[in-house]
């Protein structure tokens, strides 16, 4: 049976610390979705076609992962894709309260479809998206945080081009 795991999130934009979650759960799953929410309520500085395209450059090397959007329920998703596991990136301590509600819920609502979460790597334990686009906004250096092609975008974005 092929084993087949779900990486979802906002990625907005997609960071070098997303990528070291994608990238090493591609090594433990046959087949990997990125799946970015469609039906957020956080307004976006990306939109969601735009999101798809910087994860899809972004991670076009590793051969089994799939990038695509989601509407509704995380869960619903993973049915329909035949996912058993969701994976989870955990930065800091901070980031324990929200996951718990988050695997929780899931549970309850499929118990078969287990949340794996993988530790952050040191280099990558300060990175957020939302850290980057504040930065980014004002010109700051993001190069050590985000791909190239990130980097390129946002200051598209920002007109600092
Ligand atoms: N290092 C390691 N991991 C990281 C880093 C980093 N520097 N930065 C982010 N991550 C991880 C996050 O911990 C997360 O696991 C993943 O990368 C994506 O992060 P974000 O911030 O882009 O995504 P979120 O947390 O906003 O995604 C939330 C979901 C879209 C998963 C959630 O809202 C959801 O499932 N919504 C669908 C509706 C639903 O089913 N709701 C009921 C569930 S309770």
């Amino acid at each position: 049976m092929k084993r087949i795991a779900v990486v979802p999130g906002s990625f907005d934009p997609i960071t070098y610390g997303h990528l070291d979650i994608i990238e090493r759960s591609s090594k433990v799953f046959d087949t990997l979705y990125v799946s970015v929410l469609k039906n957020s309520s956080k307004q976006g500085l990306f939109d969601v076609e735009e999101r798809l395209e910087l994860i899809r450059e972004t991670t076009k090397n590793l051969d089994n992962v799939e990038v695509v959007s989601f509407n509704g329920l995380l869960i619903d998703f993973c049915q329909s894709v035949n996912a058993r596991a969701i994976i989870r990136g955990l930065r800091a301590v901070s980031d324990f309260e929200y996951e718990m509600q988050l695997t929780s819920m899931n549970r309850k609502l499929d118990s078969s479809i287990e949340t794996i979460y993988m530790m952050t790597n040191n280099n990558y334990s300060f990175i957020s998206s939302s850290i980057v686009k504040e930065v980014a906004k004002y010109n700051g250096k993001v190069e050590d945080v985000v791909p190239p092609v990130v980097e390129a975008a946002l200051a598209k974005k920002f007109n600092h081009e």
